[in-house]
């Protein structure tokens, strides 16, 4: 089934394929019509260190939310962000 997704600016999802967590997100993500950069953390070891220097923990999934004035939030619980990119879907 074809879906047409839009960019969301400012934001990236760390992550890796056999997290089935991070696989619910990022259905949630396709169902919501969304798209945003992924980063792997299993096979790409300057993402995983990006994101330990950055959020503290190597969790996964974590999405990361770069505001327009430029200050960065690490969001780590897959419900917590689910909540958060249904409440940026298009509408
Ligand atoms: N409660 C978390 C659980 C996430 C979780 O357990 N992620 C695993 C991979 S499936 C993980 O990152 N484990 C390694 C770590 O915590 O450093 C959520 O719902 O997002």
């Amino acid at each position: 089934m074809f879906k047409s997704r839009t960019n969301l600016a400012g934001h990236q999802l760390y992550y890796f394929t056999t997290c089935s967590f991070c696989l619910f997100v990022r259905v949630k993500m396709w169902w919501f019509g969304i798209k945003m950069p992924l980063k792997e953390i299993m096979f790409n070891a300057q993402n995983k260190v990006d994101l330990i220097e950055g959020g503290g923990k190597s969790q996964v999934p974590c999405l990361r939310i770069e505001n327009e004035n430029g200050t960065v939030f690490w969001m780590y619980e897959s419900k917590d962000i689910i909540e958060y990119l249904k409440s940026k879907r298009a509408k």
